[in-house]
């Protein structure tokens, strides 16, 4: 009989470390097993999301959507995808949490607790629509590095807060003012504390916005944890990066912000187009800023069946970053000819519309393919096929396709 395969000393040792306690039958464990409390928890029960999401990432947690999971006009937290870049905080105290505001431009450094962020500003509440600056990263060739999203972290959640604006109006900001730049109580993947997993921000215009809020509310409820429980930057219709969890620093800078992944081709794309696989100057390359116009179609899944002489009845969200979307078409023919949907106005600036369509023109049994295409306030409208190649594969914002079968 062959023997069993025992743990190593060592490798015991790393599991006692990580279990801050003796396994008392450690001796006897299987050389590659691992102790059900060091397993990854259920992600869905963990963050009361809905069974049908995929997880791309446990280290980080990165969860996305499936197109016909984001129907709902407001998003429900439990198919809202999860971007993160660290480590969740532990231990979040409500009662010691605050908010400074520091930075070469601010008048005098300031601290605010949440208590005081709340009862001192005027609260407002928008539908604001939060978009990964990789969403669709999966369809790049050549491939890009990071998580390989497909269509589903894309969020349009009504959030509730403060105006930064307002603080900063009571912090008070210097002229030479150009950037904020957030900080945040995730830990680095390293577990280093001098380490920040991201600290990105927006140009001063972005940050006076009427809409960009300091939120501690989502859907009229605290934020949940994963998404940045107990406040958080909401800086709508940009990479939803700008839009930092966990706040709890805010720092006007006299220049571009430089804190982590603000450089090199993190959330950047070349000036200008390049070749796909080509390599790219520093210089050459450009922050993204509003996120570009693109839609879902969320209602009927990909696949559905339908009887001959049936009409379908198609429905979904467009969205155009800063613009509003102001067209709205599908095509049942690859692209070839197109027809308008219903398009109705967003409850508020930088919330993702609706658009509705009841197609009775296919002719025969077949399949067939319904494409859909927003064009934004500017003319500028969806690519059919990917859009241009980048480093790290961003704003792939080509036409959403659903497969219909008519039997
Ligand atoms: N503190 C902090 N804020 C963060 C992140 C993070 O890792 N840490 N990820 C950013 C990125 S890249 C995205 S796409 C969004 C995701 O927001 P969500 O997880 O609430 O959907 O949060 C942004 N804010
Ligand atoms: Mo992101």
């Amino acid at each position: 009989m062959k023997r069993r395969n025992f743990i190593t000393k060592s490798a015991l040792g790393t599991l006692t470390t990580l279990l801050g306690t003796e396994i008392v039958f450690g001796s006897t464990m299987p050389r590659d097993y691992n102790p059900l409390a060091l397993q990854d928890p259920d992600p869905f029960k963990l963050f009361n999301k809905d069974s049908g999401m995929s997880v791309l990432n446990t280290k980080p947690w990165n969860i996305e959507a499936t197109a016909h999971l984001l129907d709902d006009r407001v998003t429900p937290n439990s198919v809202m995808f999860i971007r993160n870049n660290g480590l969740i905080p532990e231990n979040v105290d409500i009662n010691t949490w605050s908010l400074t505001f520091d930075g070469e431009s601010v008048e005098n450094n300031k601290v605010y607790t949440l208590a005081e962020l709340k009862s001192k500003f005027k609260q407002y509440t928008y539908q604001l629509t939060l978009e990964c600056g990789g969403n669709g990263r999966s369809e790049f060739n050549p491939p890009a590095k990071g998580n390989q999203w497909t269509i589903g972290a894309v969020a349009s959640a009504e959030w509730t807060g403060v105006r930064l604006r307002d603080l900063l109006d009571d912090v008070g900001i210097k002229n030479d003012a150009v950037y904020i730049g957030y900080h945040a109580a995730d830990t680095h993947l390293s577990r280093n504390p001098d380490k920040e997993p991201i600290s990105r921000g927006v140009p001063i215009a972005k940050a006076l916005q009427e809409e960009t809020l300091i939120a501690f509310k989502m859907n009229g409820k605290d934020i949940p944890l994963a998404h940045g429980f107990p406040l958080r930057l909401i800086a709508g219709g940009w990479p939803a990066s700008a839009s930092g969890k966990w706040l709890n620093r805010i720092s006007v800078r006299n220049k571009i912000h430089d804190g982590a992944k603000m450089t090199g081709t993190s959330y950047r794309v070349p000036c200008k187009p390049v070749a796909p696989g080509g390599k790219v100057a520093e210089e050459d390359m450009c922050i993204i800023e509003s996120m570009p116009v693109k839609s879902l179609i969320t209602y009927p899944k990909s696949g559905a069946i339908l009887k001959d002489g049936q009409s379908l009845n198609i429905r979904g969200h467009a969205w155009a970053g800063e613009l509003e979307v102001s067209k709205m078409e599908y095509s049942i023919d690859f692209g070839a000819s197109w027809k308008s949907c219903t398009l109705e106005k967003p409850v508020n600036r930088l919330a993702w519309q609706h658009f509705s369509a009841t197609i009775s023109n296919f002719p025969k049994k077949g399949y067939y393919e319904v494409w859909a295409r927003a064009t934004d306030s500017q003319g500028l409208a969806q690519p059919m096929i990917l859009p241009g190649w980048n480093p790290k594969g961003y704003l792939n914002n080509a036409c959403h396709r659903i497969a219909i079968k008519i039997t």
